[in-house]
């Protein structure tokens, strides 16, 4: 198969771990994109980066560019452009500004890579996928929206840290949107096979459930500028590999829902199967009552930001 090519739309603290960590794993040969303003800075990282690949061996080619041109026929674009959370600020606060950079991205990649797959990564990320969706035309399965990855990412380190076992043997997801109305599903949640609510007592289970919701923000407080950037990117390549190399892994992102979960015409993280046609199947299960009522409350916060973005 030829070698992908992979456009990091925005070439930040994300956007240059993504470039770092899709060079580690060989993913294809890939593009750092940036304003004008940056376009040294791009080139400045797609060098630096380049220059490590013979260390161990990493046979891709990386650059950094401002020009469009520069991005036909792009396989997958993995966008961050934007600008991130200020201490005190949510995610919501970002909306206007975002959304204009973001109608600028998705017209451009219509424009010169029509047939490819674009995760959003961008803040209010429920908002922002759904603008690259309208703004695109892409078909639903082409566009999806990260943030269930890197929300079920920290609860399971933070329940692999409780445990005191590894966080390879945990599985969960967390669904719904990407604010502090998320959805970790505790109940299906189980460490080689068994059960965390039989291992871990509610009281501090709902600590953990609470820490996952406002992880991002313990983050953006601790740094004082600027939001967590080596779990997002690293989420989000998780999701970028399982396409490019047809893995249909199962990973909770922010896909458009038709009916399922009760959810119609709105991106919302349920569990996604990944591969070479992009998000090839939603996973639908039965949600018990409280589930259900946090779902919904998830889904009010999503058309809440989704109707502020008035496109
Ligand atoms: O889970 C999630 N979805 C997230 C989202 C987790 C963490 C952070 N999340 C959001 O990602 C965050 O709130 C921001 O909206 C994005 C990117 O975060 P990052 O930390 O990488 O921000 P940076 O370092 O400010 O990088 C953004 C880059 C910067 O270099 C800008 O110059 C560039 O975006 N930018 C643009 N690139 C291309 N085109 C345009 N128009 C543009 N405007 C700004």
């Amino acid at each position: 198969m030829a070698k992908a090519k992979i456009a990091l739309i925005g070439g930040g603290q994300i956007g240059g771990n993504l470039a770092l960590l899709a060079a580690q794993k060989e993913l294809g040969d890939i593009i750092i994109f940036d304003i004008p303003q940056s376009e040294g800075m791009v080139k400045g990282k797609a060098l630096d980066i380049l220059q490590l690949t013979p260390h161990d061996g990493y046979d891709v080619s990386i650059s950094g560019t401002s020009n469009w041109e520069d991005l036909k026929n792009v396989d997958v674009f993995i966008i961050t452009a934007g600008i991130p959370r200020k201490p005190g600020m949510n995610r919501e606060d970002l909306l206007e500004i975002n959304l204009g950079i973001m109608k600028e991205v998705a017209s451009n990649i219509k424009k010169y890579a029509p047939n490819s797959f674009a995760i959003v990564i961008s803040n209010p990320l429920d908002a922002m996928v759904y603008a690259f969706y309208k703004v695109s035309g892409f078909n639903k399965n082409k566009v999806v929206g990260m943030a269930g990855a890197l929300d079920s990412g920290r609860f399971r380190a933070f329940l692999a840290e409780e445990i005191q076992c590894s966080v390879q043997d945990i599985s969960c997801m967390v669904l719904g949107g990407h604010g502090d109305t998320m959805v970790p599903i505790t109940r299906l949640a189980t460490v080689g096979g068994v059960p965390i609510e039989s291992l871990i007592e509610p009281s501090r289970l709902e600590e953990i459930v609470n820490r996952t919701r406002f992880a991002g923000g313990e983050i953006v407080k601790l740094f004082g500028n600027g939001s967590a950037f080596y779990a997002p990117a690293q989420s989000a390549i998780e999701m970028a590999e399982s396409y490019i190399r047809d893995k249909k892994r199962v990973i909770p992102c922010a896909s458009l829902c038709e009916g399922e979960f009760g959810v119609d015409g709105y991106f919302i993280g349920v569990p996604s199967v990944i591969g070479e046609n992009g998000v090839e199947r939603i996973l639908e299960f039965e949600l018990n009552n409280e589930e259900k009522s946090s779902l919904n409350n998830t889904l009010m916060a999503v058309k809440k930001t989704v109707k502020e973005t008035k496109l």
